[in-house]
């Protein structure tokens, strides 16, 4: 979806752009925004998450695959942005899903290198009540920014759409060949809003260059999930605006910086 230029000016979406988003969103269990971050943010977010991850990959192992990397971002600068953090587009899409007393839960970043292969379709969250064979409404809604634009030879996600209402105990792996899904293919700045349920995988980067992803997680504050917590410096915390706060509020307030390179 493109937001218009009022819209991007004001920073609000027209109530006819918000109706129809969320309804992309239950039907499909995914929206997109296209191109609106601006230029200046992703290269400076762009330049420092490089950074970071060639500190990271020197000292660690790929643990997503073959040559593809999962890995936690410090809870700083220029990630924590407010249009990051708190993206008037993105929240006002949560609000009206999860509602506003939901938390941020996660802050990291997917990246595939050259050499990285298809993953095996999976979701990113376990279903609610399995036991019911039942699909209940979204719990948890991930939200990724691509730090570089997204095409077909450097591993753009891959997802299926309206999966993430199909009945747990559903055999993913047999069905998925059978069903339709597309590449996510979208500009570096882009919001991509998912529910963590939808079927998606990793595909192969062909390019020389890492394709970064940044990913966090808004859910219902009551969800329990094995995710290490947020790991946030008091002064940052502090210094956050107060409906910041108030989405990280569960984290590891007066914690220390992450993967902050030396
Ligand atoms: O390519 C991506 O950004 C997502 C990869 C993914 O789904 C995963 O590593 O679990």
């Amino acid at each position: 979806m493109q937001l218009s230029a009022t819209e991007l000016a004001s920073n609000t979406l027209n109530p006819e752009t918000l109706n129809l988003s969320v309804q992309h969103f239950k039907s499909n269990g995914y929206v997109l925004f296209e191109n609106v971050l601006p230029p200046d943010l992703i290269a400076a977010m762009h330049a420092e998450f490089m950074q970071v991850f060639n500190a990271h990959i020197a000292s660690t192992e790929q643990n997503r695959g073959s040559n593809r990397y999962q890995m936690h971002l410090p809870f700083a600068e220029p990630f924590i942005d407010p249009r990051v953090i708190e993206n008037p587009f993105v929240l006002a899409i949560v609000e009206a899903i999860v509602g506003n007393d939901c938390v941020c839960t996660y802050f990291a970043s997917d990246t595939p290198l050259y050499g990285s292969e298809y993953q095996a379709v999976h979701a990113d969250t376990h279903p609610l009540f399995p036991e019911t064979g039942l699909a209940v409404p979204t719990y948890n809604i991930g939200f990724n920014i691509p730090l570089v634009d997204f095409h077909t030879d450097n591993g753009p996600i891959e997802i299926w759409p309206g999966t993430h209402l199909t009945a747990p105990g559903t055999d993913m792996a047999t069905l998925a060949p059978l069903m339709q899904s597309e590449e996510v293919l979208m500009p570096a700045g882009s919001l991509l809003i998912r529910d963590l349920r939808l079927w998606h995988r990793g595909t192969p980067n062909r390019s020389d260059n890492a394709r970064p992803n940044m990913a966090m997680i808004y859910a219902q504050r009551w969800l329990k999930t094995h995710y290490p917590s947020v790991s946030i410096p008091q002064a940052t915390y502090d210094g956050l605006s107060p409906r910041a706060q108030q989405l990280f509020r569960d984290e590891n307030i007066g914690g220390d910086l992450v993967n902050m390179p030396s």
